[in-house]
């Protein structure tokens, strides 16, 4: 959350600053601002309140000369959105964009003020800025000691860039908490929060550490470690396409994400199935083999719609691996004293890597006799990668658009392939690994087929778009997939909806039932279709309204509508049934004139507790 750019360039700064910013607006768009440092050593710093479009406007405005400056999307965190808490917050000669929370800002904020110190907003940003000042004018060290000084007084996390007025050719980037990564240009260097934004410019790229501070200058990089050591961090050449950051013929991300599945599950299965039933992750460390093979617990740790993937692979582990597994939220895991199962695996889900709980729930679990931890997750350079004893990537491609599809569908995808490893590791049940093998081959063509539905779900959320409240409704392995799709209509359409396991409806959420609030019910063919149709039965009974999605046919019922899906082997039913519910809710989305990409009050990448 919260998007970091800077450079010093030899092209014109504003307008790289915009393109680039523009770029990270998925990780938060209440306002945004930039600062540059012109030709004549005048601070020239704008802000504007809602989207990116708003400063690019006003920036196009200006005649800016400079090759200095810093930009910043903001998601608010301490202060309301309003143009004085956007950033950069400047403290005389010192402009500050920042990315995190400092917990004792209000400390920090008292003392400054008793220096003197006139604060003009309300973050905790504008702290850093004026303790950066005040440490600079304290003893005269160079902005990196001051730097160094200051962040020793932060608690919490401050990934942020720092430029001065009073030394306007180099900028220093120091990053303890989310991601900040070095773009390489030629003669010209590059800060960002991600890639995404610097693509344009360069696909040479260096990620900073924990606790690393950058100096960036035009011609020269040098970065020091949390000791203070002079470090070289290796190069990497992105293989990211510039072009698969745009939408192409889609309306939005979310869009192109969802017909994106097919190849993006290809992607996640390609050269990993191997033989009839082997499946070979080659980031996987040979290490992992020992710890699965003794692992007789697992724990799964995650946020949002990857708790919901979780808690699919929940019934996967157990019922096909005979592993017992649990799921926990994982802002709840790391806040109270656990138990660890013996020899427990503990798995982390999360699609950036970044997620501030997931990464903090991983850091907790190091200190309770965890028999190792993997991570699942769909970028490698991510801290959760770094930090965790063993990886596997969910290779879903740029995920944008805030509502997580593609990333949903790939870390099931890598979770049930991983469900096969196990079990090959453990010999117990070979024709089940073989079986989850031949299945997922058949997976990419099964999404096809179901996309190519997307009619019928558009005309269900025609009817629906007018609705306040859902119920969404599954059993076994698809309850979570219920989750998932009220999550989604909730996330983007902002129509309030609960899942409930089908069996659970009669203990009172039944009381809701009118013709008022619809049912969404998933129910195919399994073994738990009869439970379901008793359950469908017992709501139009009610004068309930239920639109079932099913590959089966139904006794005909008042108020009940079956959205016919085609065939699909039990195996990979819950990646296939939530395709219909991530469309339903982006049409739903579409006909309310919804901001898909950019729900209201959230963005990607959580890098906030
Ligand atoms: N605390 C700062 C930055 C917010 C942030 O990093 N959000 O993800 C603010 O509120 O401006």
């Amino acid at each position: 959350m919260c998007g970091i750019v800077a450079a010093v360039t030899q092209r014109n700064i504003a307008d790289f600053l915009i393109d680039s910013i523009k770029k990270l607006e998925y990780r938060g768009y209440d306002s945004s601002g930039l600062a540059v440092i012109d030709n004549k050593n005048n601070i020239i710093r704008i802000r504007c309140v809602g989207k990116v479009n708003e400063l690019i406007k006003k920036t196009n405005k200006k005649k800016i000369l400079g090759n200095i400056g810093v930009a910043h999307t903001r998601w608010a965190t301490h202060g309301k959105v309003s143009k004085e808490n956007t950033h950069p917050h400047i403290s005389s000669n010192i402009i500050v964009v920042h990315n995190g929370i400092i917990e004792n800002n209000s400390v920090l904020r008292l003392f400054l003020q008793k220096k003197g110190y006139i604060f003009s907003s309300d973050t905790d940003t504008e702290v850093i800025a004026h303790l950066l000042h005040w440490e600079q004018n304290k003893k005269k060290d160079s902005l990196k000691k001051v730097i160094q000084n200051s962040i020793k007084q932060l608690d919490g996390n401050y990934s942020m860039v720092v430029m001065d007025k009073n030394n306007p050719s180099k900028l220093i980037a120091a990053r303890s908490g989310s991601p900040l990564i070095i773009g390489l240009g030629i003669e010209e260097n590059f800060i960002a929060s991600d890639q995404i934004a610097l693509l344009h410019v360069t696909k040479r790229f260096i990620y900073l550490e924990e606790g690393d501070i950058a100096i960036v200058k035009k011609k020269e990089i040098n970065i020091f470690n949390k000791d203070n050591f002079f470090i070289k961090r290796k190069e990497i050449i992105s293989n990211t396409e510039y072009k698969s950051v745009k939408k192409g013929k889609y309306r939005h991300y979310m869009e192109k994400e969802i017909y994106e599945q097919p190849t993006s599950i290809l992607n996640t299965l390609k050269n990993r199935l191997k033989n009839k039933n082997k499946v070979y992750f080659s980031e996987l460390a040979l290490e992992a083999n020992d710890v699965f093979y003794n692992t007789e617990n697992i724990q799964i740790v995650a946020c949002g719609t990857s708790y919901n993937a979780a808690m699919v692979a929940k019934h996967w582990f157990e019922s096909l691996a005979n592993i017992p597994c649990d799921v926990e939220i994982a802002s709840e895991f790391s806040s109270r004293k656990l138990t660890v199962r013996k020899k427990s695996l503990l798995i982390t889900l999360s699609q950036s890597g970044e997620t501030a709980d997931t990464l903090l729930a991983l850091r907790y679990s190091k200190k309770l006799g965890y028999l190792g931890n993997l991570t699942i997750c769909n970028m490698e350079s991510s801290s959760l990668v770094k930090e965790s004893d063993f990886y596997i990537l969910t290779k879903a491609g740029l995920e944008i658009g805030v509502a997580s599809t593609k990333s949903f569908t790939t870390q099931l995808t890598v979770l049930l392939m991983l469900v096969a490893k196990i079990i090959n590791l453990k010999k117990e049940n070979n024709n089940i690994s073989q079986k989850i093998v031949q299945t997922l081959n058949l997976l990419p063509m099964r999404i096809e087929k179901i996309l190519k539905k997307n009619y019928i779900i558009k005309s269900v959320a025609n009817i629906l778009a007018n609705k306040k409240n859902m119920l969404y409704l599954g059993r076994g392995n698809q309850y979570p997939i219920a989750m998932e799709g009220a999550l989604k209509l909730k996330e983007i359409a902002y129509i309030h909806a609960e899942a409930y396991p089908s069996g659970e409806l009669k203990h009172g959420p039944l009381a809701l039932i009118d013709k008022n609030i619809p049912v969404i019910m998933i129910a195919p063919k399994n073994s738990l279709l009869e439970k379901n149709k008793k359950n469908i039965k017992e709501i139009c009974s009610r004068g309930g309204l239920i639109y079932v999605f099913s590959d089966q046919e139904f006794d005909h019922e008042d108020n009940m509508n079956v959205i016919k899906l085609p065939y699909v082997e039990e195996l990979i039913a819950p990646i296939f049934y939530i395709i219909p519910l991530q469309l339903l809710a982006y049409y739903i989305a579409l006909k309310k004139g919804k901001e898909i990409d950019q729900p209201r009050h959230l963005a990607k990448s959580v890098t906030v507790e």
